[in-house]
């Protein structure tokens, strides 16, 4: 059979803006296009034929592994901006390099870390979590004893509530997608509710709040609303099916889901039952939100709906004009995205985006749509609406609103800059 090829120029664009309907590479779709869209980035040659066989043909191959690891092809893609206090190795973030990813999962060995004063070394066999405070019954639970408990797995982002701070700054930094956007991962985390083991302690129905402790050298601790913990709150054990990385708060982590990443204490050792907020000094004086008139608002626990375009990229070039595949992550602390619409024209026109299932809950939605790339510079950007209706707001407004002596909670419109050799810039815009 002869497919037709067809050329750029043949390739619909009702709306002129470059962007094609979002039902454009569904099969029998409205608007879908015909089989040979894409066929100008394959060579093509009448006579094309099998090549001689290649090497790896030729000798039997590599042997079986104990535990897998990436291609050595793709060695270049790790964590990136590793940065930590001055004096110390641990103290600090690391991020995941979201314009180097697919899909919703960030793997396990890419999720970004953020400790307060390193990663413990913590021997399972030894590890006890308290559960005390307004409780009838104390308990201390082992993590083989937590392993008996009925467990629920759920895809969930978790983001520190630091992630872009650099985008307050006045000049829009120089740096990959992930290097300004990575402190967001996604994962399947499987664990034991909360509420169960608070049922289990007996709960004051006078107690509001509980306080989370970690057993690293920082001792981070944050209060937490009854009625989170009594809601969605996991305990989780296991990351991806297997168990939690050492990073990721290995033996186990209190999850809570859409809140800010501080609040999920990793290496989870104290539980305490309280009628207020302790009041710790990781929630006064850090994560609390220094506004314009000099008040700081404080437990600003979901993270604000948020989206951002990972391909292209900064990190990424773009590889000459035609049609592209633009593909990013949405996400919402309030629950499920609903729309994502893309803009090839700086914000001018809006287009509506395929979102690629599953679309979960405080999880990241990968959204798609395709792009007709003229060649010519102009400006990328993504607005996310989630299903309370929240939309993100430009950065003018987001500043304005919040002022920009914050560091927390940035949420506004991504603005990415595609030049005419492809290269692809941060921008204010
Ligand atoms: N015990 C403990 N829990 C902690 C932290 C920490 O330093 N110690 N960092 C918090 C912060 S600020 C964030 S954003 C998340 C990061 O989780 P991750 O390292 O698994 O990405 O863990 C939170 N839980
Ligand atoms: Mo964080």
């Amino acid at each position: 059979m002869r497919v037709r090829r067809r050329r750029f120029n043949d390739v619909p664009d009702p709306a002129g803006n470059g962007l094609l309907d979002r039902r454009v590479f569904l099969k029998g779709g409205a608007g879908a296009l015909t089989a040979g869209a894409f066929m100008a980035f394959a060579s093509s040659d009448a006579k094309a034929a099998p090549g001689e066989a290649p090497a790896g043909m030729k000798v039997p191959g590599a042997p079986l592994s104990l535990y897998g690891s990436p291609a050595t092809f793709e060695r270049e893609v790790t964590r990136t901006l590793i940065r930590s206090q001055p004096g110390t190795t641990g103290a600090g973030a690391s991020r995941t390099p979201l314009e180097a990813l697919e899909g919703i999962i960030t793997p396990s060995g890419l999720h970004f870390e953020r400790h307060h004063n390193g990663v413990p070394t913590i021997d399972p066999a030894q590890h006890q979590l308290l559960v005390h405070g307004m409780v009838a019954r104390p308990l201390i639970f082992t993590v083989a004893a937590l392993s008996r408990y009925p467990m629920e797995s759920r895809i969930h982002f978790l983001e520190c509530s630091g992630n872009s701070a650099v985008m307050f700054g006045t000049t829009p930094p120089a740096q990959t997608c992930g290097q300004t956007h990575g402190l967001v991962s996604c994962s399947e985390w499987t664990g034991v509710p909360l509420r169960l083991l608070l049922a289990e302690a007996g709960v004051d129905p006078r107690a509001d709040w509980i306080l989370a402790e970690g057993a690293d050298a920082a001792a981070m601790s944050r209060s937490v609303p009854m009625a989170k913990a009594m809601d969605d709150a996991l305990l989780a054990l296991y990351q991806n099916g297997e168990r939690l990385r050492p990073e990721n708060g290995y033996p186990v982590r209190l999850f809570l889901p859409g809140y800010e990443g501080n609040m999920s204490v990793k290496w989870l050792r104290r539980i305490k039952v309280t009628d207020t907020p302790t009041m710790t000094k990781d929630e006064t004086s850090k994560y609390t939100d220094l506004q314009a008139d000099g008040k700081s608002l404080m437990f600003t626990y979901p993270m604000e709906v948020k989206s951002v375009i990972t391909r292209p990229a900064p990190g990424l070039k773009m590889t000459g004009p035609g049609l592209y595949e633009l593909s990013g992550i949405a996400w919402s602390g309030r629950g499920k995205i609903r729309r994502v619409e893309v803009s090839a024209d700086g914000g001018q026109t809006w287009a509506e985006t395929a979102l690629s299932a599953p679309v979960l809950a405080y999880a990241l939605t990968r959204f798609r749509i395709a792009w007709k790339w003229n060649g010519a510079p102009t400006v990328l950007k993504s607005r996310a609406t989630d299903d309370a209706g929240r939309v993100q707001p430009t950065r003018d407004e987001f500043i304005a609103q919040n002022g920009a002596n914050a560091i927390y909670h940035y949420h506004a419109i991504q603005a990415w800059r595609v030049e005419s050799n492809g290269e692809v810039k941060n921008v204010y815009a």
